[in-house]
């Protein structure tokens, strides 16, 4: 069986968690929360030297870091990565910017404002360039959701799904999703899904 080290409250490990929740992938879950030491011990960083989640085991030990990358390793042959070389291009480009642009403004000015070991960031010049950036990020999503309903064309993709991860929280960063009517409505596609599960939805812990 596969084995996911993830965090429960992180988006990078709730892509990943969505995405074996859609395909119906049954997995043994191993959380480790912000603080609780998993990422810090040797043992973990033996398994991945980034200290990072999410972290996959496949069944026979092999091992696979970087939530995207992880994506796209379970989504091959499914019907979340199109075999077409330029619709794959596609999914690859959102992916990216997910990480250059989106994760980098999105997730760290709600990590920021949400985790108490993040409050001595919460000034000015940290939160206003993130709440720019972040708005950007939104504004290239929106203006492509405007033309299609899902980012990569007409069919739900793990580009999707790799930006779910941090959009459908946006707003405890402080960002203005009102401003962002397709957006919104991309949003609850994803929620009606089969297989969707929340932010909240763990598999019973591996012992
Ligand atoms: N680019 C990585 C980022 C992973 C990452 O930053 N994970 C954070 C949680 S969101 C983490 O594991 N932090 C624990 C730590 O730094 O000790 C990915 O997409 O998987």
């Amino acid at each position: 069986m596969l084995t996911l080290y993830s965090m429960p409250s992180s988006g990078n490990s709730y892509k990943v968690r969505l995405l074996l929740a859609f395909l119906g992938l049954p997995y043994a879950h191993i959380g480790g929360e912000y603080g609780s030491g998993l990422t810090d011990s040797a043992e973990f960083r033996a398994l991945n030297p980034a200290g990072k989640l999410p972290l996959l085991k496949l069944e026979d030990g092999r091992l696979i870091a970087e939530s995207n990358a992880i994506l796209l390793y379970l989504a091959r042959g499914t019907r979340f990565l199109p075999d077409d070389a330029f619709e794959q291009a596609l999914c690859h480009q959102w992916m990216f910017f997910e990480q250059n642009s989106h994760e980098t403004t999105i997730a760290v000015r709600a990590a920021i404002l949400s985790y108490p070991q993040r409050a001595h960031l919460r000034t000015p010049d940290k939160l206003d360039p993130l709440l720019e950036g972040g708005h950007r990020a939104l504004s290239i999503m929106e203006a492509q959701l405007q033309k299609t309903p899902w980012l990569t064309g007409d069919k739900p993709t793990v580009a999707d799904i790799s930006l779910y991860g941090y959009t459908h929280s946006a707003h405890t960063g402080g960002f203005d999703m009102p401003r962002f009517p397709a957006i919104n409505a991309w949003l609850d596609r994803v929620a009606t899904e089969p297989g969707y599960v929340p932010l909240s939805f763990l598999p019973d812990e591996a012992s």
